[in-house]
């Protein structure tokens, strides 16, 4: 099939997410298109049947406002009529959602385009929660998910929220998000180890994000205090964001400073990952938790919050332990719990990788997307 996959570059998890699905699907054969502003975080070494085009949203003057919707309309269109798209598939609904809708539109009334692709959505988290149910957006949103031809989201809670806070009331089918096992595992690395948990600290701990508002990176370093006073540890912060400079206030005000590094952004976690005991998540909204999932991916116990979608990803008891976003004391001992016990400790991890294994991984999920594609394809044949 030809798929034509629409996403944000910027580091975030429907970026890496998309980017996952295009280089699986261009390796299981299909010939994928991705189209994004910039080459998305993660897309890697060039791969046969991927190819990346850029939407250039050009600056005028006289507009305060950059024109992406409709430069990416517009490169939809393009790489559809080029490279005859079966689908082109929107991550994000705001507004790759509206996008998608338009692009077809322009499709169907032009007299050049001899195959219209089936536009799906998927929908991710804070599409919907945080920016898709602002008033500002919501109902053209809502228009936008209900004109796809197909629409996914990542996780249960995720559908029901949709349900909860737009007027949609279309069929949603849950593909949840997955990894390549192959590559997501525990390498370990002594030396790097060494590097960041040096003589005198005993466990490492570990927060990946983007350090927006809705991870809490202030609470990462409140739950890490805690267990600092008990276990010789240290912590640390992975990724960069607007709330990195107050987590690291936070440590100063806490006298944990020395203790906490931050290493800015980092395209590629899984060596960090491999050397850390335990991955701190405790976020105000989380539709799934990709970061969790990759932790976990690494046989690194997770402390969460029970917010959104994380409890279909982290068993509570079992791969992590879940809390209410206030109870940071409750996420601190926990945490204790788990770097004091070494038996409990690697019952976790082998959990977390097990489960992964079990329903996670790119070779389990992705048939889903391809089963999805091809019934969308298949009712516009039978419909002709
Ligand atoms: O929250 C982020 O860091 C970014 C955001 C995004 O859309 O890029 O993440 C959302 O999508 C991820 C991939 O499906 C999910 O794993 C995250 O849980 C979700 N974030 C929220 O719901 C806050």
């Amino acid at each position: 099939m030809n798929v034509g996959i629409v996403c944000y570059a910027s580091v975030g998890g429907s970026g890496i997410l998309a980017t996952e699905l295009a280089k699986s699907l261009a390796d299981r054969g299909h010939e994928v298109h991705l189209l994004s502003a910039d080459p998305p975080f993660r897309l890697g070494e060039y791969q046969p049947g991927l190819c990346f085009h850029r939407v250039n949203t050009p600056a005028y003057p006289l507009f305060r406002e950059p024109q992406y919707l409709i430069s990416l309309a517009t490169r939809i269109v393009q790489v559809a009529r080029e490279f005859k798209l079966d689908i082109v598939h929107a991550h994000y609904a705001v507004p790759h959602a509206t996008a998608a809708y338009l692009a077809k539109q322009i499709m169907l009334a032009s007299s050049d385009v001899q195959r219209v692709p089936r536009i799906i959505t998927t929908l991710h988290g804070t599409d919907i929660t945080l920016v898709g149910s602002d008033r500002s957006y919501s109902e053209t949103v809502a228009f936008s998910i209900a004109q796809s031809d197909g629409v996914t989201a990542v996780s249960e809670s995720l559908k029901a929220d949709t349900y909860r806070t737009l007027a949609v009331e279309r069929d949603i089918t849950v593909i949840p998000n997955f990894l390549d096992c192959k590559v997501h595992r525990r390498v370990y690395n002594p030396a790097l180890r060494a590097r960041y948990c040096p003589p005198g600290c005993e466990k490492l701990v570990m927060h990946v994000s983007n350090f927006r508002p809705v991870k809490r990176a202030r609470a990462v370093v409140e739950v890490f205090a805690r267990i600092a006073e008990q276990v010789p540890s240290r912590l640390l912060l992975v990724g960069d964001g607007p709330d990195l400079g107050d987590a690291l206030d936070t440590a100063r005000r806490l006298g944990v400073h020395g203790r906490v590094e931050a290493l800015g952004e980092q395209d590629q976690v899984l060596a960090l990952l491999s050397i850390a005991d335990l991955f701190l998540l405790p976020s105000e909204q989380e539709s799934f938790g990709l970061a969790a999932l990759e932790a976990m991916a690494c046989e690194v116990p997770v402390i969460a919050s029970r917010v959104g979608g994380l409890h279909e990803v982290v068993e509570h008891g079992v791969t992590g332990f879940l809390h209410v976003p206030e109870d940071l004391a409750g996420m601190g001992e926990s945490g204790i719990r788990l770097l004091r016990d070494p038996e409990m400790h690697r019952s976790f991890a082998a959990e977390g990788r097990a489960a992964v294994k079990d329903r996670f991984c790119a070779d389990l999920v992705v048939p889903m997307y391809e089963q999805f594609y091809e019934q969308l394809v298949g009712e516009r044949t039978a419909e002709r």
